[in-house]
């Protein structure tokens, strides 16, 4: 009797455990949220956050781009919008945006963040440091959540600060042309893994997508197609700026190229006057590279550059102009040495830095010039003696349009296949013998163009890779590992499927159920 008693004692206990345990939702834990890039340290209080239609956004002076960049976020998320209210002391309740940050390690881009229960305090010494903060807190969420219920964010406190300065993906919108929205898209993408350098390749061989509005028939007839025949297009000033400006607010330098003296094809065709032979070339839509040459020995060839950049500085807030210089294999080098060293002088001129590809390294490199390494240690290597810096795009890991496997649909294969794992296992500076820290800008994995025309297709290629790269810019070398990044890889596939990112399905990342 007394053994039955204390069974039907035991089962009432069980019973009220239960329906205890499922009316109150038991605080995730923040140390276990799948973040990327992986933070510098993360530790959880075991609380529970809200974010409800009363939740409010203090901000102080200088972030009101953030703190609106923060309640558009959650609005889509949630259907909430958060009021934003400046204010010059901390609040008792909310999301307060600050720029009191006091511990000098945090640097330009780091921040803190304390997630209490009634509080959460994003503060760093730049909007750029509060702007990461929120990418991390924007993690705790899911990318949808039902319309106006209730979000709920685990409580503990993070510091967090990049590796490199420079976290930079490339986009070739000269192969095949992408509109403002899909570049937008793009920008999307890469800010919310703390990316914050877009180097977008405007010309190539087969189009020239910038309005130069002094050489007006570059964007005319250089813009008009692509590979494969395609209508192609181009942007002109003012929605350049408008690009320019939304990756401004996301904490993203747009870097220009230019490409020169070769993979200029859609400029030959455009004007006569910069081929040697004063014959305008014919529009190109094939794949091929090396062909084309600006004419290194004619002034007028100067004066256009000197118009062009001119243009493009102006609508260029950011410090360095890319001048390409890559695979210039119909310029003999000694045409090419002296033509690089005036068109470096041209971006002087101009009031920006000069970067270009690692082949640059043959001339005489000006002060705070940077290369980037993409192919050739050798060239890198007499940049590095020339005291330049370094950007490190090696296209044996870092080519974005590179395939994963041979049954891969798009993208190329001279650099080899990379797969996820390959695509996350390096270390920067382990690709230039004697390289140092000090000398490496950061890193940048570039999308070429020649195989993909739409953002399904780019998006094949750039998830799930991209995050990686974004991991390997951020995050301290002796903090990375793949065992354990591809556990929080593997659950980011709901958020790509919340926001319709057609992504590959490597088999060596362990997706969630
Ligand atoms: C090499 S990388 C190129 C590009 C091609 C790419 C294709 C570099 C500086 N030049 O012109 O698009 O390979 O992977």
């Amino acid at each position: 009797m007394k053994k039955m008693r204390s069974i039907l004692k035991i089962s009432l206990l069980m019973a009220i455990f239960f329906q205890f345990s499922c009316t109150t939702k038991t605080p995730a834990d923040l140390t276990q949220t799948a973040f990327i890039p992986k933070p510098v340290s993360v530790t959880a209080t075991g609380g529970d956050f809200e974010i409800s239609g009363t939740t409010i956004i203090y901000i102080q002076d200088g972030l009101q781009q953030t703190g609106a960049y923060l309640s558009g976020a959650i609005e889509k998320i949630s259907g909430f919008t958060p009021e934003i209210v400046a204010t010059k002391e901390a609040p008792a309740n909310g999301i307060y945006l600050s720029l009191s940050a006091s511990s000098p390690d945090l640097g330009e881009e780091g921040y803190e963040m304390t997630i209490g229960k009634k509080l959460i305090t994003i503060s760093a010494t730049s909007p750029a440091g509060c702007f990461n903060g929120i990418q991390t807190l924007l993690q705790t969420m899911p990318v949808k959540a039902p319309a106006r219920e209730k979000l709920h964010i685990p409580t503990g406190e993070i510091r967090d600060f990049p590796e490199y300065a420079y976290r930079g993906a490339m986009l070739d919108v000269g192969r095949h042309f992408f509109s403002v929205e899909e570049v937008k898209q793009f920008i999307d993408y890469m800010a919310m893994y703390k990316l914050n350098a877009l180097h977008i390749g405007l010309t190539n061989d087969q189009g020239w997508r910038i309005e130069i509005k002094s050489w007006p028939k570059l964007s005319e007839i250089g813009g008009s197609t692509e590979v494969g025949g395609g209508p192609g297009g181009f942007y002109t000033q003012e929605q350049y700026s408008e690009l320019v400006k939304y990756a401004q607010d996301r904490n993203i330098t747009i870097i220009p190229e230019i490409d020169m003296p070769g993979h200029t094809n859609a400029a030959l065709a455009s004007y006569a006057e910069l081929n040697c032979d004063g014959k305008a070339r014919d529009l190109y839509t094939g794949i091929e590279v090396g062909f084309s040459t600006l004419c290194t020995g004619k002034e007028i060839t100067y004066q256009f550059i000197d118009d062009v950049f001119g243009e493009l500085a102006a609508l260029t807030p950011g410090e360095y102009i890319h001048i390409g210089g890559d695979e210039s294999h119909a310029t003999p080098l000694e045409d090419y040495i002296p033509f690089v060293n005036r068109v470096q002088q041209i971006v002087l001129k101009h009031g920006k830095k000069v970067v270009g590809w690692d082949e640059i390294a043959n001339a005489t490199l000006v002060e705070n010039s940077a290369v980037q390494f993409w192919d050739n240690v050798k060239n890198t290597t007499m940049a590095l003696e020339q005291g330049a810096k370094v950007v490190i795009s090696p296209a044996k890991k870092a080519y974005l349009d590179m395939q994963y496997d041979s049954t891969s649909t798009f993208g190329l294969h001279w650099a080899g296949y990379i797969e996820v794992d390959t695509g996350y296992n390096w270390e920067p500076l382990e690709q230039v013998p004697g390289i140092k820290k000090e000398q490496i800008v950061g890193i940048e994995a570039a999308l070429w163009t020649e195989t993909v025309s739409n953002m399904d297709e780019v998006e094949y290629l750039v998830f799930p890779r991209l995050p990686g790269y974004a991991e390997i810019s951020w995050a301290a070398p002796n903090t990375r590992n793949w065992d354990e990044y591809k556990v929080r890889l593997g659950k980011q596939n709901k958020r790509f499927d919340a926001l319709e990112i057609d992504y590959f399905p490597s088999a060596r990342v362990p997706w969630e159920e």
